[in-house]
């Protein structure tokens, strides 16, 4: 199979669609009750009210529709990320700046996603919403650490299955001792300074 190419640079295409932005992936992992979904959502909203095209792809969300059937096994993570891998690519390509956040625990898949960016020649951000465990298990709000202590949910992350810390994140943001908004206006500078918003 060959690939077919658009006719267009991304710059090109950025400008007709009039955009404020190129295609970007932001890959928030980080444990379960770490902030991801919270600081996706807060940034997906922030970037709309500038202008700016942004879509979240959320674990949960994701699990109910394209994903419905993998569970969390280390093979049907890997196929979760994989897909998630390529379907942030395709927004990215088309001019998005997709936010994803997946617990994404294995280095491997979270490298192998930014391959397909960086094969593409289009910017991937990795982003480590980082608490220790203590933090994210005592906040556990969906009660799933208690369960996972008691010993009726298997595999799970940081409790009974691993999380590979990312080693060179482009961003780190330590949830517990940053507001919100803090993290937000951080990644926005990343944004910034990789050429993904524009300064005027
Ligand atoms: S990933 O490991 O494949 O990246 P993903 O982010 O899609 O995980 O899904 C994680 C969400 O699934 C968690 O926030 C939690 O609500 C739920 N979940 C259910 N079982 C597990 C488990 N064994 N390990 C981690 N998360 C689980």
């Amino acid at each position: 199979m060959v690939w077919s190419d658009a006719l267009l640079t991304k710059e090109e295409r950025s400008k007709l669609l009039g955009a404020k932005n190129v295609g970007a992936t932001l890959w928030v992992t980080g444990l379960s009750g770490s902030g991801k979904s919270t600081i996706a959502a807060a940034l997906e909203k922030k970037l709309l009210e500038r202008g700016v095209n942004a879509y979240r792809l959320d674990g949960d969300n994701i699990r109910f529709g394209l994903n419905a059937g993998l569970g969390f096994s280390a093979a049907d993570r890997e196929e979760n990320l994989r897909r998630i891998g390529e379907v942030s690519a395709l927004f990215a390509d088309a001019g998005v700046v997709a936010i994803t956040s997946f617990i994404s625990p294995y280095r491997a898949s979270r490298d192998k996603a930014r391959q397909i960016h960086e094969k593409r020649g289009l910017p991937f951000v990795e982003v480590f919403a980082y608490v220790p465990l203590e933090v994210a298990e005592a906040r556990d709000p969906k009660g799933l650490y208690k369960k996972a202590r008691a010993g009726q949910l298997k595999n799970f992350t940081g409790i009974d299955d691993p999380y590979e810390e990312p080693l060179r994140p482009e961003v780190t943001l330590p949830t517990h001792q940053l507001s919100v908004e803090q993290s937000c206006d951080k990644l926005i500078e990343q944004l910034y300074e990789r050429g993904v918003l524009k300064r005027k």
